[in-house]
């Protein structure tokens, strides 16, 4: 696996490769890798030629308060992983080589980028696309492989895809989680064991609101009331929102007629998690 610190010998080694006519994937991420990191790079091997990764903890999308700077970085040993699946390059810049002094130019997708995690990180959806599109400029991917576990990032990455007619096709792959229910997330390494315990009421409501469905229940409603329950009962979670929407648009649906997103994020001690199925 050869590794690309600068935005110029990265762009040439990938130019090089679509000169070849190969089909090129591309899967960015922020490091700390786990299986569901590691899920998307099998599905790029699986569907194309060649596949390059990106590991670049993106400053733009991390509120004031949050966990930038402690956020989990295993670089040594994310590159163990990635060469070990197969991986031909890795773009891994600083955080001055992607953002020079004076760079002010963002790329926010209205009235999508509010919901959701959005709503309760304002910016966040507006530091991923920027660093997804700049990413998508550098690298150049015929095609790029994103996590269900992130179900609004998905649809906000298509989104700008389609409307800055992006010529990279999104694949978007099942969440991994863990044998009891809990999707990896790079941000389970901060919970300590009880909280570990209490963080498997997100996967849970979800489990329930499936049940739930199967027996009928088609309102949005009765759902949210129930996983609204189902935290209460659980006081080291607690809840920032649980919403059944559009799984395209984010919009809320009222009764459950075509595949919707049920969602749930929620805070055990200061750690954020967040969980998602389609029903329908
Ligand atoms: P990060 O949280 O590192 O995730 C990188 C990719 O791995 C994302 O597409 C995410 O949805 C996927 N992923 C994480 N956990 C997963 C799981 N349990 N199952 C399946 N896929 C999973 O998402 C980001 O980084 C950043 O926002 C990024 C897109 C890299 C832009 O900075």
């Amino acid at each position: 696996m050869q590794l690309f610190e600068t935005i110029d010998t990265m762009r040439d080694k990938s130019r090089a490769w679509r000169r070849k006519n190969k089909r090129f994937g591309f899967v960015p991420t922020m490091g700390a890798l786990h299986e569901g990191h590691l899920s998307l790079v099998r599905a790029a091997k699986a569907q194309c030629d060649v596949v390059a990764a990106s590991i670049f903890v993106n400053p733009t999308q991390f509120g004031p308060n949050e966990d930038f700077s402690k956020y989990p970085r295993t670089f040594e040993r994310d590159c163990e992983l990635l060469e070990n699946e197969g991986v031909s390059m890795l773009f891994a810049p600083t955080v001055e080589e992607m953002y020079p002094p004076r760079a002010v130019t963002y790329v926010t997708v209205e009235g999508m980028s509010e919901k959701l995690c959005g709503n309760s990180r304002p910016g966040h959806f507006r530091g991923v696309t920027t660093v997804v599109s700049k990413l998508f400029n550098i690298v150049e991917p015929d095609v790029a492989f994103f996590g269900q576990k992130d179900a609004a990032q998905v649809a906000i990455i298509r989104r700008m895809v389609r409307d800055l007619n992006i010529p990279v096709e999104i694949v978007a792959c099942p969440i991994v989680r863990e044998t009891d229910g809990l999707a990896m997330s790079s941000r389970n390494a901060y919970l300590d064991p009880q909280q570990r315990k209490a963080a498997l009421v997100l996967s849970r409501s979800l489990k329930e609101a499936q049940v739930l469905y199967q027996q009928g229940v088609r309102d949005a409603q009765p759902l949210i009331d129930h996983s609204k329950e189902m935290f209460a009962q659980q006081p080291s979670a607690r809840l920032d929102y649980f919403e059944i929407i559009h799984p395209a648009t984010l919009e809320p649906v009222e009764k459950i007629i075509s595949p919707s997103l049920v969602a749930v994020a929620a805070y055990l001690g200061t750690t954020r998690l967040i969980d998602n199925i389609v029903l329908g």
